[in-house]
């Protein structure tokens, strides 16, 4: 005998409703759980409590005989049984789907780097292959990598960087205005600056970050200008930072990149949102410094600006500037990556010519 049997007077033998429940709530519970797929799953379904012959239906169908007390609590009893069970299957049929799908897109899963006779195999762009070097030397001197919308506020892309308001690089000559929201309100990122804004808006100190990204400004196209590029910049907000762990910083990154002879060196700018601000450079690629075609004769190289950041960057983004020092420093990744392989031309970047960047 089953201990939910319970012997009655007159010797026969029936079931507790509530016991009867219980049983075939555990059944149908691993029936729906254990369904290996779509197809389980709703004979399941129909055998536990959907079908007119299931369990669960004739004990429905015993409601009628019962007394009005028992008749309610055992039908509220077998209405929440049911909404649990429907809950289990749907549950289940969301996993049993998600499986499916993931199986379906392994199976079709293409494979577009394969090498197909007469082929050249496939491989990254020049510029994500430099990005990526630029992204491995500043993780192993502990800098995060940041990212952020191209799409931005004129607000973090000049306002908070101290750029006045009849700065040339806000007209719509230079920049790519968005029509959205207020007139002049939204643009084209015309450099990476509006994500290190947003790192220092979230106020999370300090910050060692590189934010590699793309930038749009409207340039004709020229062997040293392309309206749609790449920035890398790089911020770094700490108690005492100074102007020669800039230095440093540039000069172990160039020498990662161009190799251990590489030399580098700043001269002073001017830029709003650094002070002091510097270009930086390093002896020509090509001649080692002797001068030649390549540097105009001076061997040297501009790469980029850096400089220490202004205080009223700090002070926009709600950073105090008595307790927090900070540089920061960008660049092209496009014309590094032409110095550091020798090209001539920026243009054939975007040229996409696989004769040409089949070789990097
Ligand atoms: C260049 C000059 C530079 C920065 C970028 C920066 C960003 C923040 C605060 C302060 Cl949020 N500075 N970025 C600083 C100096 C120069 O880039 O010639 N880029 C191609």
């Amino acid at each position: 005998m089953e201990p939910q049997d319970q012997p009655i007077e007159g010797g026969v033998v029936t079931t507790d409703p509530a016991d009867e429940i219980a049983e075939l709530e555990a059944k149908a519970t691993a029936a729906l759980e254990g369904a290996a797929d779509l197809a389980a799953l709703d004979e399941a379904e129909r055998v536990a409590f959907r079908s007119r012959s299931s369990r669960f239906a004739r004990m429905y169908q015993k409601l009628g005989s019962m007394e009005f007390e028992e008749r309610r609590d055992v039908g509220r009893r077998l209405n929440e049984l049911r909404g649990r069970l429907e809950k289990l299957a749907d549950r289940r049929r969301a996993e049993l789907g998600a499986a499916a799908r993931a199986e379906r897109l392994a199976a079709d899963r293409l494979d577009l780097t394969e090498v197909l006779p007469g082929r050249l195999a496939g491989h990254l762009h020049l510029v994500t292959q430099v990005r990526e070097a630029l992204e491995d030397v500043f993780v192993g001197m502990g800098y995060e990598i940041a990212e952020g919308p191209e799409v931005e506020t004129g607000w973090r892309n000049f306002e908070a960087l101290n750029i006045p308001e009849d700065h040339p690089a806000r007209s719509p000559v230079d920049t790519f205005y968005v029509d959205y929201g207020e007139p002049w309100s939204v643009l084209l990122r015309p450099h990476t600056s509006p994500v290190q804004i947003r790192l220092l808006e979230r106020g999370v100190l300090p910050i060692y970050a590189v934010v590699p990204g793309r930038t749009y400004r409207k340039d004709t196209p020229d062997s040293t200008h392309l309206p749609v590029f790449h920035q890398i910049e790089g911020l770094v907000v700490d108690r005492g930072v100074t102007f020669g762990d800039l230095k440093g910083t540039i000069a172990t990154f160039v020498r990662a990149i161009f190799g251990e002879g590489t030399r580098t060196r700043l001269r002073p700018a001017y830029f709003p949102f650094t002070e002091p601000s510097a270009e930086f450079e390093m002896s020509c690629v090509i001649c080692g410094g002797e001068g030649c075609r390549t540097c105009a004769g001076v061997g040297w190289i501009e790469l980029g600006g850096c400089g220490m950041v202004h205080p009223a960057v700090f002070e926009a983004t709600g950073v105090d500037p008595e307790e927090w020092t900070g540089f920061a420093f960008g660049f092209g990744i496009d014309r590094l990556a032409i110095m550091r392989h020798g090209i001539a031309d920026l243009r054939v970047m975007v040229e996409n010519d696989v004769r040409f960047l089949g070789q990097f």
